[in-house]
């Protein structure tokens, strides 16, 4: 039996199970957005919300996250700018260390604003190693974090980041183009990072073809996370589930 998000994300890592995370951001989306998108999940698996932004400049946040615990069983995991995004009505927090950077505040500065908020909570902590990659234009997070990103064509560079990570403790590596990114992580990036640690691995930014997200899948990546082409499109989370689902039975896998 699976006891908590961190068990069920390294089961399926294990069992080389695929999942699909959809990345709410409180700025793009209103309520009727958001029970949209609730409908198309029920049709259409999808394994977890993640919500949050680099720049949050609504109110709406708590609001949705109340909606979406109302009507659906789907994880609502923050994905924190800042430790002022925290919410115990989600499940969990990826507590994300920029890795890639080397601003302390984003190392450790804000998780230790956070921590006594964090315990007493009833939040899920995933520690996840962050890794903004390079892809190419500036993205609101490494603006935002004053940081510089991994070289897009460096994939060395981002196996031996992922790996201090995981020596460090972490137990998640994520690999971020940043939301809108021109293009996705590189599949060799992602095969490097992969085949350099044990942990379960989640890839995002500017997968916005059905291509990109299997390219992504067979380079090693665990969970795809799509954001931007879902608001623009809704129906591409149906489109990404069934890229999930269909590389998850080609593989001889069943859903968890
Ligand atoms: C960004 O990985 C997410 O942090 C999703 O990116 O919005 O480009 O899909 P997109």
């Amino acid at each position: 039996r699976l006891t908590s998000l961190h068990d069920t994300l390294s089961h399926r890592r294990a069992h080389g199970q695929k999942s699909l995370a959809v990345l709410l951001d409180p700025d793009n989306l209103d309520e009727a957005g958001c029970r949209h998108l609730l409908d198309l999940s029920e049709q259409h698996a999808v394994d977890f919300f993640f919500m949050g932004g680099s720049l949050v400049l609504s109110s709406r946040q708590a609001a949705l996250i109340r909606f979406i615990k109302s009507r659906s069983a789907v994880p609502v995991l923050l994905f924190p700018s800042h430790s002022l995004h925290l919410d115990d009505q989600a499940d969990g927090i990826l507590l994300l260390s920029l890795i890639s950077g080397r601003n302390p505040d984003f190392l450790i500065g804000q998780h230790v604003i956070a921590a006594p908020l964090l315990r007493q909570s009833n939040l899920q902590i995933l520690p996840t190693g962050y890794m903004l990659v390079d892809t190419g234009r500036q993205t609101t997070a490494s603006y935002i974090s004053g940081t510089t990103p991994l070289p897009h064509d460096k994939p060395a560079i981002a196996a031996c980041t992922a790996m201090a990570g995981e020596q460090l403790g972490l137990r998640l590596m994520y690999l971020d183009g940043g939301s809108g990114a021109m293009y996705p992580v590189s599949p060799a990036m992602i095969r490097a990072v992969r085949q350099a640690v044990d942990v379960p691995l989640v890839v995002g930014g500017g997968i916005n073809t059905v291509d990109k997200a299997r390219a992504a899948l067979q380079a090693g990546a665990d969970v795809i996370v799509i954001g931007n082409q879902i608001e623009k499109e809704p129906s591409f989370l149906a489109d990404m589930s069934r890229t999930v689902r269909q590389f998850n039975q080609d593989h001889g896998l069943a859903r968890i």
